[in-house]
């Protein structure tokens, strides 16, 4: 009878261990609780979404638990264009278990689920330029800004051109161009200080370049 019991005893521990592990795991990703088990899970305990695939094959330790870190947030797990990390609101993988969610303007967003994204209207890709362009780069280094980036453009016409920053509500929060620029590499700082303190929260920000009706689009993260 005692063997009995012990079998029922250790049966029921497995059990309660094997569910609680999962439910665990929502809280070992920053964010976790927003999306609950269907960040992992296409269904509720149906199969594993790609974000859940990637977790379960390569960012659990022995003891079943995430491995959140900069590896897996810079992932873009869903393919949808942000990173895992940048979903999730933690775009460098620095969060750690037990700290508090980071707090996002502009929401959360799963990243095993690609049509769970920032709406950011026409995003342009670093490579799709077009070839009569009267600029041939734009890119803003980092991508993920704390206090400081530089923004550089290689202008192939004088013109002039202005770079305002948005955010995914549509306001414009800044603007950190607004000039005639010559031919040749041109480098803009941006210093986040600059714009008005009640406008800037971490989240998604877009900066938008334009001259005439055209308009070229990248996407920033701020984090404060
Ligand atoms: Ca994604
Ligand atoms: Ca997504």
């Amino acid at each position: 009878m005692k063997y009995i019991i012990l079998i029922f005893f250790i049966t029921y521990l497995m059990n309660l261990n094997f569910s609680d592990a999962r439910e665990f795991r929502v809280a070992q990703i920053p964010n976790g609780n927003k999306f609950q088990c269907l960040t992992c899970h296409i269904t509720q305990g149906g199969p594993r979404n790609n974000f859940g695939k990637d977790v379960g094959t390569k960012f659990l330790d022995m003891s079943g638990n995430v491995k959140w870190g900069p590896d897996l947030a810079k992932l873009d797990s869903d393919g949808d264009g942000f990173t895992n990390g940048e979903e999730l609101g933690d775009p460098e993988g620095i969060w750690e278990i037990g700290n508090p969610d980071p707090i996002v303007m502009g929401g959360v967003y799963n990243p095993g689920d690609k049509n769970s994204k920032p709406n950011v209207g026409f995003v342009v890709d670093a490579d799709n330029i077009p070839d009569d362009a009267k600029i041939s780069l734009f890119e803003v280094m980092p991508s993920t800004i704390y206090d400081l980036a530089e923004i550089t453009i290689s202008v192939r016409n004088g013109y002039h051109f202005k770079i305002e920053i948005f955010n995914l509500f549509g306001l414009r929060v800044g603007t950190i161009l607004n000039d005639y620029i010559v031919p040749g590499e041109c480098r803009i700082p941006i210093n986040i200080n600059d714009f008005e303190k009640e406008k800037i929260g971490s989240g998604f920000y877009i900066l938008r370049l334009s001259y005439d009706s055209n308009a070229i689009i990248r996407k920033i993260f701020i984090l404060k």
